[in-house]
């Protein structure tokens, strides 16, 4: 792993509009979610201007395709978005003659998942990346407030206002989005993180608000609250706090953990909106993406597994050996790929989001 320097999508968009007259590629991605020059590197090659930010959520990703005022080219939704932003005619089919690493670089069972389950015939959009939620945390500063014996078996622990009454001490950090936080608070329950009982979504929105006087609520920079010593227990996606114990001298100090009854493992997608302005230049960088070498540098400084089978010859063996990043047979078997919810599931959870985080909560 290498280190990871923060993206600055506010440098992007200088650079866009003082080169006005030059091709442009508008790309909106996940944070820390390409290698530090796969931007640059993409531009070199094309002689195209990218304009590239960045967002947290599934949800602020969703309002962005519904209600941008410009269009981007390139998205990457998680796959339980993508099947309602897919009914709703969101996303242009894609030309896969025009993406030759689709046919040779890519993991089938990802795109056979994906034909089942999200996009028939694999239309509209391909796997990127993938990862698992789980639980990071400061050890030591873990056992200060719960003594030496405390560890995190259970996502039920992390709920538990016994519990976070005192690791408040230390800080704790939930995801700021109701599709990451109720299908844990639902496991918590024991419950399917896919249930779809409006009766067992809204024990899982209690169990949240009672949760929430204890705890902060980010997406952004979660792994750096941890590292900076702000928090001591984070939910957190294992790249983004994987990475970050590389970066720190008391690495080992932290721990990223799934509880016993297991986790979310999620699949982002990549695709084409319907309005993008270039879907000339999105395939191709879309096929940039799918290089085995652009994409393992990716793989090696974001400590996320990929989709596309033919980089993993190119991975560094500390990162295809860690366990955090790809999970054990053992792990992976208690591992749950989020459903796709409907409208009306969606809404009740956000409803039950904006109850939690006050009226005028937005995505970030
Ligand atoms: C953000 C990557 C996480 C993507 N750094 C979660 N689907």
């Amino acid at each position: 792993m290498r280190f990871k320097v923060k993206l600055g999508g506010i440098a992007f968009l200088a650079l866009a509009s003082s080169l006005s007259t030059a091709e442009t590629l508008r790309v909106y991605n996940w944070s820390d979610y390409v290698a530090e020059d796969t931007i640059a590197q993409f531009e070199a090659k094309t002689g195209v201007t990218v304009v590239y930010e960045e967002y947290e959520s599934n949800e602020r990703l969703d309002r962005e395709l519904r209600t941008a005022s410009e269009a981007w080219d390139v998205v990457f939704p998680s796959d339980n978005f993508f099947v309602s932003q897919l009914r709703d005619g969101l996303f242009t089919p894609l030309k896969k003659r025009n993406i030759p690493h689709y046919y040779t670089n890519l993991d089938r069972g990802f795109l056979a998942r994906m034909q089942t389950d999200i996009d028939p015939g694999n239309r509209f959009g391909l796997p990127y990346l993938w990862g698992t939620t789980g639980i990071a945390v400061d050890r030591a500063k873990v056992a200060q407030v719960m003594g030496p014996d405390f560890s995190f078996t259970s996502w039920g622990q992390l709920f538990d206002p016994v519990n976070l009454r005192k690791l408040q001490r230390c800080g704790v950090n939930f995801l700021d989005s109701p599709d990451e936080m109720l299908p844990l608070a639902l496991l918590a329950l024991e419950k399917s993180p896919n249930s779809d009982s409006t009766a067992d979504i809204q024990e899982a929105i209690n169990l949240v608000k009672r949760a929430s006087s204890y705890v902060q609520f980010s997406m952004e920079d979660f792994e750096d609250g941890l590292t900076s010593g702000e928090t001591c227990v984070t939910v957190a996606w294992n790249g983004d706090v994987i990475a970050a114990f590389a970066e720190v001298d008391n690495g080992d100090n932290y721990e990223y953990v799934i509880p016993d009854e297991g986790s979310i493992l999620w699949i982002d997608m990549v695709g084409i909106p319907a309005n993008a302005a270039n879907p000339e230049r999105a395939h191709e960088f879309i096929n940039f993406l799918l290089d085995a070498e652009v994409n393992a540098a990716i793989v090696n400084e974001i400590a996320y597994p990929s989709a596309v089978r033919a980089a993993e010859q190119f991975v560094d063996p500390e990162v295809q050996t860690n366990e955090g990043i790809y999970p054990t047979d053992s792990v992976r078997s208690r591992l749950i790929i989020p459903a796709a919810d409907s409208d009306e599931i969606l809404e009740l959870k956000l409803r039950g989001w904006l109850s939690i985080r006050g009226a005028d909560w937005t995505a970030e």
